[in-house]
């Protein structure tokens, strides 16, 4: 592998060469998504692929690409909230995540399985070769396995189970409730997700600092790690650019704020959107925001919105992971 030298851009097409050097064909790369919360935005965001040749680029943006987030940091705040309680006849037996331990939509399922504590296995899977996904045709993640039956997409795997769950659920939402909770769902997928790339990979330091933990705790090979961190977080930096004018963000910190701040204004001096329980829309905006949280971009977010109260709660609600180590 060659040694990865820190100046510049020379650095990053070095790195992103030893990164192409431990992948075996090209076709994988082209197979790699830019990380984006839509089909449509990953066609559209295509245009860098088309537009540079180069392999050594090219597989500097499909690891960039395939994993975007970091991870959250454990819970200090008090039990007091609880996680939603099940009786054992409605949860499943055998459930497993294939997942990107960063992806926020993977982490949206996970806050889901969480609070209501349903077990499952984690299939970590490596971004650059998906060969853990192969047998599916869905290339994206997460997919979900549910007593064999395959689930993708995030936002419908969580409607395909939470009736399967929630009728256990001692009080029915009203209509009013319900409308909210689809309003803010859909809040989510269609603009808080967008705004989490430009925040993460904002300046140099940031963008090292996620790739840092992407890094560590993905499915990456030995030589994979090592060139990935300089070559993704540099391609992440220049894509974080585009995505700001896709998107039509000024100022991705002011964004982010606004968000938090929008959320909180929804709350309207509840504990959660759903009263005194979280709702789907609460595990939503909590599941993708739970990466992002412990960075430094998370970090001023809490400082500078009124979100960290909801966040702690949140926390405490969701509890402790309920996956099952293999
Ligand atoms: N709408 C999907 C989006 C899923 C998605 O875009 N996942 C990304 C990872 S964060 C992905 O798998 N991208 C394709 C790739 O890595 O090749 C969902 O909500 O699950």
């Amino acid at each position: 592998m060659r040694r990865v030298n820190f100046s510049g851009l020379a650095a990053v097409y070095r790195a992103a060469d030893g990164v192409a050097a431990a992948v075996s064909s090209s076709h994988q790369f082209a197979q790699l998504a830019l990380y984006s919360s839509s089909s449509n935005s990953y066609s559209k965001s295509r245009w860098f692929f088309d537009n540079y040749s180069n392999m050594a680029q090219k597989s500097a943006f499909a690891v960039a690409g395939a994993v975007v987030f970091s991870v959250a940091a454990s819970s200090a705040a008090d039990e007091v909230y609880a996680k939603e309680p099940l009786p054992p006849n409605v949860r499943p037996d055998d459930v497993v995540l294939y997942q990107y331990e960063a992806c926020p939509f993977c982490n949206k399922v996970k806050a889901f399985l969480d609070y209501y504590n349903i077990p499952y296995k984690i299939v970590e899977v490596n971004p650059l070769s998906k060969k853990e996904i192969k047998w599916s045709d869905y290339k994206k993640v997460p997919i979900l396995m549910v007593d064999g039956e395959q689930m993708v997409d995030s936002s419908v795997i969580i409607d395909k189970l939470s009736p399967k769950i929630r009728p256990s659920v001692a009080v029915k939402p009203s209509q009013e409730a319900d409308d909210e909770e689809k309003k803010w769902r859909g809040w989510v997928d269609n603009h808080l997700v967008h705004i989490l790339s430009p925040n993460i990979y904002r300046n140099t330091s940031e963008a090292l600092e996620s790739f840092e933990y992407i890094t560590s705790h993905g499915n990456f090979s030995f030589t994979e790690r090592i060139t990935a961190k300089y070559a993704g977080a540099a391609a992440m930096y220049f894509v974080s650019k585009k995505l700001k004018k896709k998107y039509d963000i000024t100022d991705e910190r002011s964004a982010l704020y606004e968000a938090a701040e929008t959320w909180v204004d929804a709350l309207n001096g509840r504990d959660f959107l759903g009263g005194a329980k979280p709702n789907l829309a609460d595990l939503a905006v909590f599941g993708v925001l739970r990466p992002i949280r412990y960075l430094k971009s998370g970090k001023d977010m809490v400082e500078h919105t009124r979100i960290g109260a909801w966040y702690s709660r949140m926390e405490s609600a969701v509890g402790e992971s309920s996956r099952i180590k293999s």
